[in-house]
């Protein structure tokens, strides 16, 4: 099978240095003597480059002659991370390399050059990629993750997107502050490639005229207004041991007369002649870095409609080039929204049926209702999407109309549904009768959908029980559905953790297991070998020691590999409650300050490491990271603490550093309110690379649970059906605080951890206004199942047995798996296997 698979990449190792030599020689116009650690990386990538893009052109001709149906992923983030190691495992080169710590070729022809001292690592090489950030966080690296697993399943379909010229920000800690920094990725991107005759006005601004053509039909035309040209630049995607290679499509926004305009030029206006260029450039210029959080700015309205309308202008001008009828568009399209962000593709779709192809109101509402699929990602009121009528007026002055138009057919059924029921009226209505008016984006996605779904069993239940239980009650629950999310094994196994893919590799028939994860089953039965146990043991080790390298080097401060590395990495944000994890460190800190010199040798050393970007306008998220470093900045200089606690905040977490980070965990954190995240995918991360978690019964915690047993998961805290009753006796009764937090609490006060002051909105929202995310509530349970871990890691040959059951039993969790319940159960499409492969 690797024969075949190897195929489509390099035939030889002598094959893939010729290509390298050329693009230094000859693209990057240096010599080999001279070739660094950037150009190496340039040139290797270039080579891959070359390769993936003929596997693309095949993929796409043959897509194209079998007619056969898409699917469309909208998403307005792609978290993709680095590149180069992908495709080289996707294209199939790495696999020849025999030593995992041996260069390719470069370094014999250097050596060749009489350089025999030049060589490059292969890791060195990789490193040298910027990570393509195109995403705040769960949401987008879900994206990333689906395009790899529909690649790999030889599913004919494309990721459409918004290429930003600022990803999410860097993050720097400057004095325990967060401070941004922009991320400007674009100066050498091997790997996108522009495609400057694609190119497609989009509309903005305007008016609508309405008229009677010659046959008395009522016509709509948006006229006027302003337009900017979406240039396509595209993004090969490689499937795991296929030749299919996807594409994801992003766009870029120009000024529509080009460089800049020149009758404005000419009049000597050249000031504002530039200044429209910019202005149409500001649209793709940066990402928003919010994550649950909606600001309804102009911009980023902009934004989602410039990208839905050249994506849907592209999908249809497809589509038309096959000369089906409409009526058939929905068995040759399926469009999925990845969250209401792209839900403007509704609405564009029917206006382009209605006002441009002719079609009427029922004849389109039907094409269109069938071809969208709408995920849900979050149930936090904040984060749900509404748009101001007034801006949209102005902004869009016909999809609005259309949007009104949507809304009274769909008032008018629930109507004759529930006849009696006045208040449903208003309660699902698109538009919100607020001051001013708003469009409930969820709303329209929902009615403009033929499938909704959540991302993890308990989301998916929740959702229809609270934010869209009307919307079950018109339609019937079967337009609601759960498909559970997945990671892809690829990068979160094998790349992030080449030892321990190897060593399962070895155990369960070869690498296999990262097409059907499913295989790691097999694992099970070395759960209590010694001689895996300790292979398994040590690559743990050398993992935290790769970490506790990069924890040095970055932070200053010695950590001991052997201690329990407890680890939380993800946004800041008060509902994940790493202010609880903190609050909690600060009691253990505290607990330590008391003991004896003869109970202290019974603990067990901890190392707790945080990392996670704060939304730069969220203030108590930055809070939380400015205690998390302040307290660092005691614990970590108390020598009478010494190694038994070190408190670490890893700047700029992002998907590169996750693949170092997440293999290098005991037990990682995913202690969020329950009920309030969606699903969580790190959790999945963590435990396929041999950690434990510790968490709260939330998203996919559970099915987590149901598929490793309880016996190997520390799960607390209160329950998702008691959160609402909990808050409401906050509010009206008196809310004790938990002891062990008061005492907490008074040690922030005293100004143990610097200016109590700084902490005071922070202690105040748990003390004084509700603790709505129940961190007080929930802290006894936290701080005893924390000790619970402490006396089972003490145990490490038991640990070790956990671990490895664990990982045997994620097999559901590939997002393999996840990809294929969609393309069952929502998009009906089939795979299109390369003829040779079949
Ligand atoms: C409008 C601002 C905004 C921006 C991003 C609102 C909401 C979002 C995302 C939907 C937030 C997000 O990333 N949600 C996460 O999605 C993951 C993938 O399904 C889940 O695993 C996480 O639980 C969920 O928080």
């Amino acid at each position: 099978a690797w024969k075949k698979f190897q195929a489509h990449g390099f035939k030889s190792k002598d094959e893939f240095e010729k290509e390298v030599v050329r693009h230094v020689e000859t693209t990057l116009a240096r010599s080999m003597f001279n070739c660094d650690e950037t150009a190496a990386y340039a040139a290797a990538s270039l080579a891959f480059r070359d390769r993936l893009i003929t596997q693309w052109n095949r993929t796409q001709q043959r897509q194209t002659f079998s007619d056969t149906k898409r699917v469309y992923y909208l998403s307005l983030e792609f978290l993709m991370g680095r590149a180069l190691d992908n495709a080289m495992l996707n294209v199939g080169l790495k696999n020849a390399r025999t030593s995992s710590s041996l260069p390719l070729i470069l370094k014999l022809t250097a050596s060749a050059e009489g350089l025999s001292e030049l060589g490059f690592r292969i890791e060195d090489i990789i490193e040298q990629e910027h990570d393509a950030a195109l995403g705040n966080g769960g949401l987008g690296r879900l994206a990333a993750c689906f395009l790899d697993s529909m690649a790999s399943l030889n599913i004919p379909a494309w990721g459409y997107g918004l290429r930003y010229r600022y990803g999410i920000f860097k993050q720097e800690i400057v004095d325990g502050y967060q401070v941004e920094v922009p991320d400007y990725w674009l100066d050498f991107n091997p790997w996108e490639f522009p495609r400057h005759d694609i190119v497609v006005d989009i509309q903005f601004y305007g008016h609508v005229r309405k008229y009677q053509d010659e046959a008395g039909k009522q016509v709509a035309l948006w006229e006027g207004g302003e337009i900017v040209k979406a240039v396509a630049y595209d993004v090969p995607i490689p499937g795991f041991d296929t030749q299919a290679t996807n594409n994801l499509r992003l766009w870029s926004s120009k000024a529509a007369s080009g460089e800049f305009d020149f009758q404005k030029f000419n009049s000597g206006d050249y000031e504002s002649s530039v200044a429209d260029q910019q202005r149409a450039e500001t649209i793709s210029a940066v990402l928003y870095p919010n994550d649950n959080l909606d600001r309804g700015k102009e911009l980023r309205l902009k934004q989602q409609y410039f990208w839905v309308a050249a994506s849907l202008y592209d999908i249809v001008r497809r589509f038309k080039k096959s000369k089906r009828a409409w009526s058939e568009f929905s068995d040759q399209v399926a469009i999925q929204l990845n969250d209401t962000h792209p839900t403007l593709a509704i609405v564009e779709l029917q206006r382009i049926l209605l006002d441009q192809e002719g079609l009427e109101w029922d004849e389109a509402w039907t094409i269109v209702s069938k071809t969208f699929g709408y995920t849900n990602h979050t149930v936090l009121p904040e984060a749900l999407e509404k748009w101001s009528v007034p801006l949209f007026q102005n902004l869009l002055p016909r999809h609005l109309q259309i949007i009104y138009e949507i809304n009274l057919y769909f008032l008018q059924l629930v109507e004759r549904k529930f006849p009696k029921e006045r208040d449903l009226l208003g309660r699902v209505s698109i538009i919100e009768e607020s001051q001013p008016k708003m469009v409930r984006m969820a709303y329209l996605a929902i009615v403009g959908s033929h499938k909704v779904n959540g991302v993890a069993e308990l989301h998916s239940d929740l959702i229809k029980t609270t934010i869209f239980k009307d919307f079950v009650k018109i339609f019937g629950p079967d337009k609601f559905t759960n498909v559970t999310n997945g990671i892809t094994p690829r990068r979160w196994l094998h790349q992030a953790n080449p030892r321990l893919s190897e060593l399962i590799a070895s155990k369960v028939g070869g690498l296999g297991f990262l097409k059907d994860l499913t295989l790691l089953n097999e694992l099970e039965k070395y759960a209590d070998d010694k001689e895996f146990k300790k292979e398994w043991a040590e690559i743990k080790y050398a993992n935290k020691v790769k970490l506790a390298k990069h924890i040095k080097t970055t932070t200053g401060v010695t950590v001991n590999p052997s201690a329990l590395f407890d680890i939380q990495v993800k946004r800041i944000h008060e509902y994940k409650r790493q202010q609880m994890n903190i609050f909690g460190v600060i009691h253990r800190y505290l607990t330590i300050k008391s003991m004896t010199a003869e109970e202290r040798k019974k603990l067990a050393p901890r190392v707790s490491i945080f990392g996670g970007k704060a939304a730069p306008g969220y203030w108590m998220a930055k809070t939380i990271i400015h205690l998390i470093n302040n307290v660092g900045s005691v614990v970590n200089k108390d020598k009478d603490v010494g190694d038994l606690l070190k408190v670490i905040f890893l700047e700029d977490y992002n998907v590169s550093k996750a693949e170092v980070i997440i293999p290098a965990s005991d037990i990682s954190e995913h202690i969020s309110t329950a009920g309030t995240e969606a699903s969580g995918t790190s959790n999945m991360k963590f435990v396929l690379n041999g950690g434990l978690i510790i968490g709260t019964c939330d998203g996919a915690n559970i099915e987590i649970t149901r598929e490793i047993g309880e016996n190997n998961i520390f799960l607390f805290g209160n329950l998702a059906e008691d959160v609402e009753d909990l808050r409401h006796a906050h509010n009206y009764g008196s809310h004790a605080m938990d002891p062990d937090l008061g005492k907490v609490f008074e040690e922030i006060k005293k100004g143990t951890f610097g200016d109590a002051g700084a902490f005071s909105a922070l202690v105040g929202a748990i003390e004084d206004h509700g603790d709505y995310y129940l961190v007080s509530d929930d802290f006894h349970s936290y701080i005893q199942t924390q000790a619970l871990v402490d006396e089972a890691y003490k145990d490490q040959d038991e640990w070790t047995s956990k671990t490895i059951t664990s990982v045997a039993r994620m097999g559901f969790f590939s997002s393999d798996r996840c990809i294929n319940e969609y393309a069952e159960s929502i998009w009906n499409v089939e795979p299109l296997v390369p003829e040779d492969e079949g």
